[in-house]
C-alpha cells in the first residue's frame, strides 16, 4: 500500500481545503517545493499534487510551483487538475510527472482518456471525485450524471493505471475514508484504487492495510493499491513516521521477508509508474511441487526453513520478489538480468534442488513459468503470461521450466 502526501495548489501555495471549498482554504506551506521535498525526506514514496485554480480554469495554473516540486524531488509524483488534453498529458509526462490524473476530461472525454493509457500504460490515472453518488467535475462546482462506478467501468481493460475515488464530503473533514464505498468500488473493477477524503488517522490506514474486521466490511476482493493523506498529516494527527512503519511492515511476509500480495501489488505499480517504454523486465513464477509432501514429512519447522533459504536466494537477485501462496513465489526483474530469464529459471532449479536444513537434502522440485515483457506491454500482463506458463509447466510433469510463447526446458 503507498500513502500518497498531498499538495494541493492554490495560488502557488500549498494548502488544504474543506470539502473542495475555495473559500475555505487553510495555507499550510507558502513553499510547496520545500513541502514536497520535506515529504520526501519523512521516506514518503510517491507525492498527489492538486493544481486547484488549474481544476476551475481547465488547464494548468501553477505550473512553475509543480516545475519547481518536480526539480526538488527524486520520488514519483502524480499530478491532477487542469489535464483536459493530450498536449497537457505530454507536456508533463515528459516534464517528469510520474503519473496524470484526469478528472473532468474523464467524463467529457473519455477517448481522451483511453487514447493516451494505450499511450502510456500506467501513466494515466482516473480521479473519480463524487457527491452524493454521483461524480463531481469542473473543481467540483458541477455535478454529472454518472456514477462513480459506471464512470469506472467505462475504463476497464483501457490500461488505466489507477482510480483515485474521492468522498468530496470527506474531504478536508478529518472524519476518515469513505471505507465501505472505496471497498464497494474496488470489488467492481479491475482497476486499482486508491482512497481519498478524510483520512484522520493510523487507523484508516490499519483498516486499509487488510484489517477489515469491522462490520460493514464483509467481503473485499478487490485492489485498494494507496491512500491521500491531507490535512492528517498537516496538522500532525498523523505520524508519518509511525504509518510508515506500519505500511513497511505489513507489506513484507512475517515468515520470509518477502513481499506479501499487497505490498508486491504496491511495489508493481511503482514500478509501472517510473517505466521507461524500453526498459527490460521479466518475470519468473513457480512453486514447489509436492510441498505439503515435504510439510508432512518432515513437520512445520521444515517447511518454514525451507521457504527462508528460498527467500535468501530470491532476494539475492537483482528484481523484488514475493511470496504469494504457501509455495507460490514471483521474481520480477530488470536490466540485463531481464535478457534471460530461463536462465535464472535454471539457476534456481538448480539451487533449490541443493538446499540443505542440517543435514537433510531437501531435494526441492520446482515448475517455472517465464516471460520477458514484450514492448508496449504492462508489467501486469507480462507476469500474467508467466504464470499461464507455470500452469502449463505443472501440468506437463512437473519439474520443468515453460516459456511464455512456447517452449519448455526439462
Ligand atoms: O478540491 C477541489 N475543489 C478539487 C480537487 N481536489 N477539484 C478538483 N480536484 C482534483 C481532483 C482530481 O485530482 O481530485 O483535481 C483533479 C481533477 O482535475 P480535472 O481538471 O481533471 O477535473
Amino acid at each position: 500500500m503507498i500513502l500518497f502526501p498531498a499538495i494541493d495548489l492554490k495560488n502557488g501555495e500549498a494548502v488544504r481545503l474543506q470539502q473542495g471549498d475555495m473559500a475555505r482554504a487553510t495555507v499550510f506551506n507558502s513553499d510547496p517545493a520545500a513541502q514536497a521535498k520535506a515529504f520526501e525526506q519523512q521516506d514518503f514514496e510517491y507525492l498527489h499534487l492538486v493544481d486547484l485554480d488549474g481544476a476551475f480554469a481547465g488547464k494548468p495554473v501553477n505550473a512553475p510551483a509543480v516545475e519547481r516540486i518536480l526539480a526538488a524531488v527524486k520520488i514519483p509524483v502524480q499530478l491532477g487538475g487542469g489535464i483536459r488534453d493530450r498536449a497537457t498529458i505530454d507536456a508533463w509526462l515528459g516534464k517528469g510527472v510520474a503519473r496524470v490524473i484526469i478528472g473532468t476530461a474523464a467524463v467529457r472525454d473519455p477517448t481522451l482518456v483511453r487514447e493516451a493509457a494505450r499511450a502510456y500504460p500506467g501513466h494515466v490515472a482516473v480521479g473519480l471525485d463524487a457527491r452524493d453518488g454521483k461524480v463531481a467535475v469542473q473543481g467540483w462546482a458541477e455535478s454529472s450524471e454518472l456514477s462513480a462506478l459506471q464512470l469506472a467501468k467505462r475504463f476497464e481493460d483501457a490500461g488505466v493505471g489507477a482510480i483515485v475515488y474521492t468522498d468530496i464530503a470527506r474531504d478536508g473533514m478529518l472524519k476518515g475514508l469513505n471505507l465501505e464505498a472505496t471497498i464497494a468500488l474496488a470489488n467492481e473493477i479491475s482497476i486499482p484504487v486508491i482512497a481519498s477524503g478524510g483520512l484522520a488517522s493510523l487507523d484508516d490506514v490499519r483498516v486499509l492495510l487488510g484489517d477489515f474486521n469491522v462490520n460493514t466490511v464483509a467481503h473485499y476482493t478487490g485492489t485498494i493499491a494507496g491512500a491521500i493523506a491531507g490535512r492528517a498529516l498537516y496538522d500532525g494527527r498523523l505520524d508519518a513516521a509511525v504509518a510508515l512503519k506500519l505500511i513497511w511492515e505489513s507489506s513484507t511476509d512475517a515468515l520470509t521477508g518477502l513481499y506479501s500480495r499487497r505490498g508486491f501489488a504496491a511495489q508493481r505499480q511503482l514500478i509501472s509508474a517510473r517505466m521507461k517504454s524500453r526498459d527490460r523486465w521479466a518475470a519468473v513464477s513457480f512453486d514447489i511441487d509436492g510441498f505439503n509432501q515435504t510439510n508432512q514429512n518432515h513437520g512445520p519447522s521444515f517447511g518454514d526453513a525451507v521457504l527462508r533459504c528460498i527467500a535468501a536466494l530470491l532476494t539475492a537477485e537483482n528484481g523484488i520478489a514475493a511470496r504469494l501462496g504457501g509455495d507460490e513465489f514471483t521474481l520480477l526483474v530488470s536490466g540485463a538480468a531481464a535478457a534471460n530469464p530461463t536462465t535464472i529459471a535454471q539457476r534456481l532449479r538448480r539451487e533449490f534442488a541443493a538446499i540443505r536444513i542440517g543435514h537433510i537434502a531437501t531435494n526441492i522440485a520446482c515448475s517455472f513459468g517465464v516471460s520477458e515483457l514484450r514492448l508496449g506491454e504492462t508489467i501486469d500482463a507480462m507476469l500474467g503470461r508467466a504464470e499461464t506458463a507455470l500452469q502449463t509447466a505443472k501440468h506437463q510433469r512437473g519439474g520443468c521450466v515453460v516459456v511464455a510463447n512456447g517452449g519448455t526446458v526439462v
